[in-house]
């Protein structure tokens, strides 16, 4: 059968996530104005200002010609900022410029990450708003009982929805059963998307889409490849092999798999978890000190319960509390070395609660373990996700020892431990990997 296994297993089934003009759908929930409108997020921009870069679009500004990676300023020329517009002109054709908050998209992005993890057991973070997730032992190909759509579908829909419902952004989703078809899948039908391609229809699919879409094809190959009539995966897949390995080497027999339908990669996780946590909100915002306290109970008990199960041991707990809208408040007490201890967790974090927030109006709160180690550590030095000179190694002692605050919880709200404040944009999926959900 064209495109998927070799052996007797089943045909893996893949989702590439990828979520919609991700940093002005982050805008946009802090926001909700924006909705529909013209939304430019800048990079080096300051309002007022002509200089800077375009990280992203939304699909209304981008038919204006505004995209990322373009300067600011050419991005003016094609959309004006609404604040410049005269009273006659029309507010639909300018554009809500805003700039990057990078802290605030990883907090969106941690979000969407816990709901994915929660979906399957496989999943490898690409980038802030990208994924795969194998999910092969949660769904099957097989049709569904009623109509002609198969039940992977059925779960993909489910991933989409509790994102809208879960987060308020818009994911697109592409499901086959190899990891480059997927990703073409997501991008096809962009924005809200979800394109599934089965096992039997993998070569069929591909055919027609452009070479440069073929993972691994850059502006080099696809030129080269053009020069010998080959424009799509199909004009790829119909090649010599002979002709492809003369001209690129083994690379060029890999491509010419690829369009084909054929890749062997298998999902593979990205790195350990650097913490665990849950996060819960309120159906509305609350300030009452029970109810707050009794979510915190539950939250402490379930992530103890994941660390346990995953064999990790905390050195930090601590807790989030959101105040309406978007107020993200972070607080954390460090231990004097690692601990399994979930009555801890529960009563560092009541503590934490109590000691500022007793009567803060919340609208979501978390608890997390972080400093995380792992009994059987053989990765942690490879992964880096442990920084090392912070208190060197003093892992004795199972019980609180200091009441330390850390740095990260200043009054304004930061959301993530100072160890991930430089990543850069690409790898900032990567770097927070953190599990609230
Ligand atoms: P993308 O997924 O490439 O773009 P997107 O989510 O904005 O839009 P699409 O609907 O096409 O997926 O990138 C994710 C985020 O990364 C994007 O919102 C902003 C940031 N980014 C940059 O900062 N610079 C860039 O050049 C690109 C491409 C993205
Ligand atoms: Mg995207």
């Amino acid at each position: 059968m064209p495109g998927t296994t070799d052996d007797d297993g089943p045909d893996s089934i893949v989702l590439h996530v990828d979520m919609d003009c991700f940093y002005a759908a982050c805008e946009r929930l802090r926001e909700p104005e924006l909705e529909g409108k013209p939304v430019v997020v800048g990079m080096g921009y300051e309002p007022g200002e002509g200089h800077g870069a375009v990280a992203t679009a939304s699909y209304e500004a981008r038919e204006f010609g505004v995209e990322s990676a373009q300067p600011i300023s050419t991005a003016l020329e094609r959309l004006p900022r609404i604040e410049s517009l005269g009273p006659d002109d029309d507010p639909a054709a300018a554009g809500h410029y805003r700039t990057v908050d990078l802290e605030f998209y990883k907090e969106v992005a941690a979000d969407v990450k816990a709901i994915l993890h929660d979906c399957a057991d496989v999943v490898r973070e690409v980038s802030i708003d990208e994924a795969y997730l194998d999910v092969t032992d949660r769904t099957a190909w097989d049709l569904a009982a009623a109509g002609d759509r198969t039940l992977a579908e059925g779960f993909a829909r489910h991933v989409k929805q509790r994102i809208a419902r879960e987060v308020g952004v818009a994911a697109s989703i592409g499901v086959a059963p190899n990891m480059s078809t997927a990703k073409i899948a997501s991008d096809f039908d962009k924005p809200d998307g979800l394109v599934v391609v089965r096992p039997g229809e993998v070569r069929s699919f591909l055919a027609p889409i452009p070479v440069e879409e073929v993972h691994g094809v850059g502006p080099v190959t696809a030129r080269k490849l053009g020069s010998l009539g080959i424009e799509t995966a199909g004009d790829l897949a119909d090649a010599d092999a002979a002709v492809l390995e003369a001209e690129f080497g083994s690379r060029g027999r890999e491509l010419h798999e690829r369009a084909r339908g054929y890749d062997d990669r298998t999902v593979t996780p990205t790195g350990r978890p650097k913490s665990l946590s849950r996060e819960s909100a309120f159906t509305d915002p609350t300030d009452d000190i029970e109810d707050k306290r009794e979510v915190v109970r539950a939250l402490a008990a379930d992530v103890a319960d994941r660390a346990r199960s995953r064999g990790a041991m905390y050195r930090t707990i601590g807790i989030k509390v959101v105040v309406p809208p978007f107020d993200i408040n972070t607080r954390a007490t460090s231990l004097s070395g690692p601990v399994d201890d979930p009555g801890l967790v529960e009563s560092v974090a009541l503590d934490l609660l109590d000691a500022e927030f007793e009567e803060t109006t919340v609208r979501k709160l978390g608890v997390r373990v972080s400093k995380l180690s792992f009994a059987d550590a053989d990765q942690s030095s490879l992964d880096g996700w442990e920084s090392t000179g912070s208190g060197g190694v003093d892992g004795e002692g199972d019980d609180r020892v200091s009441d330390e605050t850390e740095a990260s919880a200043a009054a304004d709200g930061d959301d993530e431990p100072p160890d991930t404040g430089g990543e850069t944009p690409s790898r900032g999926g990567q770097s927070s990997l953190v599990e609230f959900d």
